[in-house]
């Protein structure tokens, strides 16, 4: 049977235990005084949330002004940092190069969904520190999901700094981690020198590289990002159709963006080593075959998803991503995936792969089948995104 820790030991048994527990960064903060959010709430009053509205509901807010709400005991945080993997894969013999009927799946979620693999780590902790003390303690984990302004808080915590693109970056370990909480009703002081800390205060300077490579210029500024904008909201969040004029820039990705992040010289070189349960599943999810994607029934598609992040989005949702993609890819083998996706049974995907069709008109086969659709097409949408796929290919000459 082990002592019971004396709490001043505590700050360094949860460090080191989160550290055993894979976590790359951990620290504790206190939750008095809780973090203002009036530059949260700007961003909502600007309608920069666009559909998410549960990010506006009274009760979201309220936790998120004073986490206390969530467990009202709480007298501290731990904040963890959990590394992704931060690159792509070499492609292997054969796939010569990605090529463009490859589509892009931002790295966080190609792996098993890192919700599931830090809500399990900060349940252990907190059983570690029961054991720890030697009696019972009150704790809650967050990841993501949660009330929570987890960048906000890991920089207070000392983990990194909020960049110009948003994202918390670590030092040492760029911006690709996962942020989770742990409360706790222990009254445990700040660390004074907090893991990680050192060079904490270096900031982004004159850069502006992620701001100016945007695909779709989301960034209103430096620090604020207008959601309905952003790839990663327009390919998860988004539920209806994609704005058109939007469409092309989303390229090739499927689900989220890392473009941002990859441009930012916080994540040039190759950091410390990613956690092995966040590496990509395997080369379907690093390198995801579009035509192949586009060919899947709904069960195909929820194993796809199955035990990802990519749970998030519906098979439709996924469906209609895969047409954009296709649609951008200006490659001729496009056309026969997306023909069959013209007879789906969801308005959207039907809408989605008429503007793809469209797109690569005069491609031989593109033309013919927009047109036998619309002569069979029930939706209004529908058949108004056939007929503008029909201008588009004959401004192009198709
Ligand atoms: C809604 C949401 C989104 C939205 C909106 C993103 C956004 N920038 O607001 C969308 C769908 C677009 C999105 C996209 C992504 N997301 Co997201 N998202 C969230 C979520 C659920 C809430 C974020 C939020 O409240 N946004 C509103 C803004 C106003 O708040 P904020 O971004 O936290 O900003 C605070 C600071 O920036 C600070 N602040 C504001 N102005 C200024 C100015 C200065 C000078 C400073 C220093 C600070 C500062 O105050 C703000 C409020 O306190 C969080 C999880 C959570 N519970 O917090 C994950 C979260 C932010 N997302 C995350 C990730 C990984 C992503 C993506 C990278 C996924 C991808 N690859 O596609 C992209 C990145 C896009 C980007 N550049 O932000 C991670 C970020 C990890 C990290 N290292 O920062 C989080 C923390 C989830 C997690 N548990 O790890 N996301
Ligand atoms: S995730 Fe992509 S689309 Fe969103 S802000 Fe970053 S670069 Fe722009
Ligand atoms: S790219 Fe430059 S401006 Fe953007 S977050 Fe990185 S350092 Fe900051």
């Amino acid at each position: 049977m082990t002592e019971p820790a004396a709490p001043a030991d505590l700050t360094a048994i949860i460090s080191a235990q989160a550290r055993a527990l894979g976590f790359h960064r951990a620290a504790v903060v206190p939750i008095d005084p809780p973090i203002p959010i009036h530059a949260y709430e700007q961003w909502l009053q600007a309608g920069h949330a666009g559909e998410m509205t549960y990010l506006a509901a009274p009760e979201h807010l309220a936790c998120r002004a004073d986490p206390r709400l969530l467990l009202a005991e709480a007298r501290s945080m731990v904040v963890v940092a959990l590394a992704h993997q931060r690159s792509d894969p070499a492609p292997p013999p054969g796939l010569v190069s990605v090529d463009r009927l490859r589509g892009r799946i931002a790295r966080y979620a190609r792996s098993e969904d890192y919700h599931l693999v830090m809500r399990d780590r900060l349940v252990l902790l907190a059983d570690r520190l029961r054991q720890a003390l030697g009696r019972p303690v009150l704790a809650r984990s967050c990841v993501d999901a949660a009330p929570v302004l987890e960048r906000a808080w890991a920089e207070r915590a000392g983990l990194g700094f909020v960049a110009k693109n948003t994202m918390l970056i670590a030092p040492g370990l760029g911006s690709h981690v996962m942020l989770g909480e742990l409360l706790l009703d222990l009254p445990l002081p700040a660390a004074a020198e907090p893991d990680a800390a050192r060079g904490a205060k270096r900031r982004c300077g004159d850069c502006r590289s992620c701001l100016d490579a945007c695909p779709t210029g989301a960034f209103v500024d430096a620090y604020v990002l207008d959601a309905r904008r952003c790839i990663s909201y327009l390919t998860i969040e988004h539920r209806g159709a994609i704005p058109r004029e939007l469409r092309a820039a989303i390229g090739g990705w499927i689900f989220g963006c890392d473009v941002c992040q990859d441009v930012c010289p916080f994540n040039a070189g190759g950091g410390e080593p990613h956690d092995p349960a966040l590496a990509a599943r395997d080369l379907d999810h690093a390198l995801p075959d579009l035509l192949e994607l586009a060919g899947h029934h709904s069960n195909q598609l929820r194993r796809f998803v199955k035990r990802t992040s990519m749970r998030r989005v519906t098979r439709d949702q996924l469906l209609r991503n895969v047409a954009v993609a296709l649609g951008n890819s200006g490659d001729l083998r496009a056309v026969a995936a997306l023909v069959p996706l013209l007879a789906h049974r969801a308005p959207l995907v039907r809408s989605h792969a008429a503007w793809a069709l469209g797109r690569l008109c005069p491609q031989p086969g593109a033309r013919a089948a927009l047109e036998q659709r619309l002569a069979v097409e029930d939706d209004a949408e529908v058949s108004a995104e056939l007929e503008l796929a029909l201008a588009d290919a004959a401004a192009a000459g198709g």
